[in-house]
């Protein structure tokens, strides 16, 4: 079956944006719903697919974002979109807990393949990105006995309340949310770009003192699980050098803690792999993915080793919707897509497009400071030229103008100055060349 998007690939502007039926729509918007949700791009939505957003007045915007690394498949996939119209028409709901069906099993035996590591493993779904987490945290402390959780400086894992603790950034996800969930430590993180003690291709300096720091300050004989994203997501697709993940995975193997890799952002194609730890051959104990599992419908999932998994007791996990019927169909019809029409490759081959017109960007434009990422999660770190200062201004001039001109992109970084890529595996190339022109004409304005 082809994965044909639905609507037609091009780049169109009929209007101003927004133009005035979103217009009224957003106004109705401020009306109803509550200030505290952002909004990337003021333009209400008609349709989406391949690599386009159509919006109520007729606007086709190339979808740099992919609803955050979510529509890896595109919008409305055909193999998403035919089982799920069959589940609904099956049933929509019994509750695997009160009454098991295919679906979610066919998921669960689909998660221990894909995921790194050729060792038996088992799953277990959720709703959400933050409830996958929630679960593995809580999977890791029944399983070790202990209670300590390791997390990294910059990292994201969430808006609920333990995620929120694990979660580095205080504006706008924690500010005035208080008082968070104990026994969460902060370490460290290797950043390239911005890590003085990293001269050369070896972060060893940072992975020491992460190591020293759990000894010295928590005592590894007290942590259940450290949490890393193998490529940080929100904080600007930061990769840590060679050898801190692999070096972090050993020592929680040497210490009986769990290592468990968040996925939600990385997983599912979008880095070039299936999984982003396969990058440096690293299995990690339990997996947590979302996103782009399930080509839009919400589904997460924690995988890991089944010892680990097991050793929960009867009932000590679940949720009313947890691995809805819909999800899962969704899911199988997402994970069909990815792998009968290659998306792992494609997104290695949108990646190097990406990677090069960025790299050539960055020569002639001084407020880029770094081009980095992997596969079809590439970003820019903008900056005050000649200096390592952080360039927000800059970030939203460009931002703006792209909006203008019918491109979508998204922002993410610690501080606030990153411009990051994730366009769905699907988008056919003269789009992303488009794209990146107009990206290009937002850095040369800013
Ligand atoms: N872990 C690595 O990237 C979600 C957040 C958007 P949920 N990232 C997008 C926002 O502003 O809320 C994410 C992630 C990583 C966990 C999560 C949480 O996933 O599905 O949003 O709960």
């Amino acid at each position: 079956m082809s994965s044909g998007p639905h609507i037609e690939q091009v780049r169109k502007l009929l209007t101003q944006i927004p133009g005035p039926k979103s217009q009224e729509l957003i106004e109705r918007r401020a009306e109803a719903v509550s200030a505290s949700l952002g909004m990337a791009i003021p333009v209400v939505v008609q349709k989406a697919g391949g690599g386009v957003i159509v919006d109520v007045d007729g606007n086709s915007i190339i979808d740099m974002g992919a609803g955050i690394a979510v529509v890896n498949v595109g919008n409305s996939a055909d193999r998403v979109v035919k089982n799920v119209q069959e589940q609904v028409e099956a049933f929509t709901h019994t509750c695997f807990m009160i009454a098991p069906y295919m679906g979610y099993i066919q998921v669960c035996e689909a998660l221990n393949r894909l995921t790194p590591g050729s060792h038996k493993k088992k799953s277990v779904l959720f709703n959400s990105g933050a409830e996958a987490v929630e679960n593995a945290v809580k999977i890791s402390r029944k399983f070790t006995k202990r209670q300590a959780v390791v997390v990294f400086e910059h990292g994201y894992h969430g808006r609920t309340n333990l995620t929120m603790a694990m979660t580095a950034k205080n504006m706008p996800y924690k500010d005035g949310f208080g008082p968070f969930a104990p026994e969460v430590y902060r370490m460290p993180m290797s950043y390239p770009y911005r890590c003085d003690s990293c001269s050369g291709p070896c972060q060893e300096s940072v992975l020491d003192t992460v190591l020293h720091k759990i000894e010295k300050e928590i005592g590894a004989g007290n942590v259940a699980c450290i949490v890393i994203e193998p490529i940080l997501g929100e904080s600007g697709f930061i990769v840590p050098c060679k050898g801190f993940l692999p070096g972090l995975a050993k020592f929680c193997k040497e210490n009986g803690i769990l290592f468990v890799a968040d996925e939600v952002q990385t997983g599912f194609a979008r880095t070039g792999a299936m999984f982003a730890c396969e990058d440096e051959g690293v299995v990690p104990d339990l997996i947590t993915t979302a996103k782009g599992i399930a080509g839009g419908l919400p589904l997460a999932g924690v995988t890991g080793r089944a010892d680990v998994m097991d050793s929960i007791h009867a009932s000590g996990l679940g949720g009313t919707f947890g691995g809805s019927p819909i999800a899962c169909a969704a899911a199988l019809g997402a994970i069909a897509t990815i792998e009968e029409d290659s998306l792992v490759e494609r997104a290695r081959v949108l990646g190097l497009i990406m990677r090069q017109s960025l790299e050539a960007m960055k020569k002639k434009y001084p407020i880029i400071g770094d081009v980095r990422g992997r596969g079809s999660m590439q970003a820019l770190e903008l900056v005050i030229p000649g200096s390592k200062e952080p360039n927000p201004a800059a970030l939203s001039s460009v931002i703006t103008y792209c909006q203008q001109n019918g491109v979508l992109i998204l922002s993410a970084g610690t501080y606030g100055n990153v411009i990051r890529l994730l366009p769905p595996l699907v988008m056919p190339e003269h789009l992303l060349k488009e794209a990146l022109e107009i990206l290009e004409q937002g850095l040369a304005q800013a």
